[in-house]
């Protein structure tokens, strides 16, 4: 089936709260934009008109689609503003996935051009309520307008003190005692690492960047680096009235910055009601790509940085905007990123999943496929491969959209 959105970005007020209203760009004027949702196998045919007053595009964050529909400056000319593009390939995964501007990100992005896809597979575990956070913060002015990207968002990445959950600020929501929601939950965030918990409650983590994985597992904190996505079963609870922060720990990303507990939203436990759900044991395989034992890289990408007169750039393998060799189609790519630098990265991959299958070079079983990982400072991750026949350009690069924007990326080729 096809599946047809519009999605015209445009100027547009965003009430952020009850008589709160801030200048911000949005897709059909939303912020977020719409969420799309789709079934496996469906084709998305989206037809994006630039109502902005400069260039854009959409990349279409962890999807597998062809090369020539990433929405990179790679693979396409930007949509001029008063110009229109068609956007359309087929969803092959199920998963959480999300859709952004990739121009001039650090300003677009920042305004509001974003929004959630999800896509459906055959065999969805069964829930008692779905729902979809897009987490975000917003850095305003002295007059309550988006700010300009300043010269420190250059070196720490940009932070705003106003956190959004689905374009509102503290809002609240309501799951009945006795019943289990599917969560899912997007870091749209330009640089904030979001360490959820849940008022210290206990939830299972049921999926990653791409779609379920191999199993839940309970825990009371995730880790979300910008750009990434987490599904949850969250409940049972049974204390009605109980009222629960939806927050994040502290997280030390950088020595520049001090950590702190945020809330973002409330939770409450309304009256009990029966449930429906069913979350089974084993929820998908995982094949991994690398059989156990030593870890040969096919590649190593070292993220650095150097000073400048003018701050910080940002670097892979020395330079920035990096021209990376290419790969062949079907070839495995064990890919070990190291960070140089004091500071996290988020690595975001386009167009392929990936898994990690090493940690500051100790091997882990991969459980799940993703597209972005936090590498730790100082650390190192490994990660695996198989470029499937999908040539063309593509790029990597650090979700932290001011490094992003100040080299902190490599495009290669996938070729035949
Ligand atoms: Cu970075």
């Amino acid at each position: 089936m096809d599946i047809h959105v519009e999605l015209e970005a445009r100027e547009t007020a965003w009430q952020i709260a009850p008589g709160r209203k801030v200048a911000a760009w949005g897709y059909q004027g939303m912020v977020p934009g719409p969420t799309i949702v789709a079934q496996v196998g469906d084709t998305l045919v989206a037809h994006l008109v630039n109502n902005l007053p400069e260039p854009t595009s959409i990349h279409w964050h962890g999807l597998r689609l062809p090369a020539p529909m990433d929405g990179t400056s790679l693979v396409q000319r930007l949509v001029q503003p008063g110009d229109s593009f068609e956007y359309r390939f087929e969803l092959p995964d199920a998963g959480t996935f999300w859709y952004h501007s990739h121009a001039t990100e650090t300003v677009q992005i920042e305004r509001g051009l974003y929004g959630a896809l999800v896509v459906l597979g055959p065999n969805e575990p069964t829930f008692d309520a779905d729902r979809l956070f897009v987490l975000d913060d917003v850095k305003l002015d002295r007059h309550g307008n988006i700010a300009k990207t300043a010269l420190i968002d250059r070196h720490s990445g940009r932070e705003g003190k106003v956190l959004v959950i689905n374009g509102q600020s503290e809002p609240e929501y309501e799951i009945a005692a006795g019943q289990v929601e599917r969560w899912r939950i997007v870091n749209a965030c330009s640089a904030r690492y979001v360490r959820l918990s849940l008022g210290g409650r206990p939830f299972r983590i049921i999926g990653g960047d791409g779609g379920l994985r191999d199993q839940p597992v309970t825990v009371t904190e995730t880790l979300l680096p910008p750009a990434a996505r987490v599904e949850l079963a969250v409940g049972p609870f049974d204390d009605e009235g109980a009222e629960i922060a939806i927050e994040s720990l502290p997280y030390r990303r950088t020595a520049m910055k001090r950590p702190r507990r945020d809330v973002w939203g409330k939770l409450r436990v309304g009256p009990r009601a029966s449930s429906v759900a069913s979350i089974p044991a084993t929820l998908a395989t995982i094949e991994p790509l690398v059989p156990e034992g030593p870890i040969e890289p096919t590649r190593t990408v070292r993220l650095g940085a150097r000073m400048t007169l003018h701050g910080h750039d940002w670097l892979i393998n020395g330079e920035q905007h990096h021209h990376d060799a290419p790969v062949k189609v079907g070839e495995l790519q064990v890919w070990e990123l190291v960070n140089e630098t004091g500071m996290d990265h988020p690595f975001h991959l386009h167009g392929f999943f990936f898994q990690v299958i090493a940690i500051d070079g100790a091997p882990v079983v991969p459980t799940s496929w993703a597209d972005t990982v936090n590498i730790a400072a100082k650390g190192r991750v490994t990660i695996a491969f198989r470029p499937d026949d999908r040539p063309g350009k593509w790029m990597y690069h650090c979700h932290i959209l001011e490094h992003h924007a100040a080299g902190m990326m490599g495009h290669f080729e996938v070729v035949r």
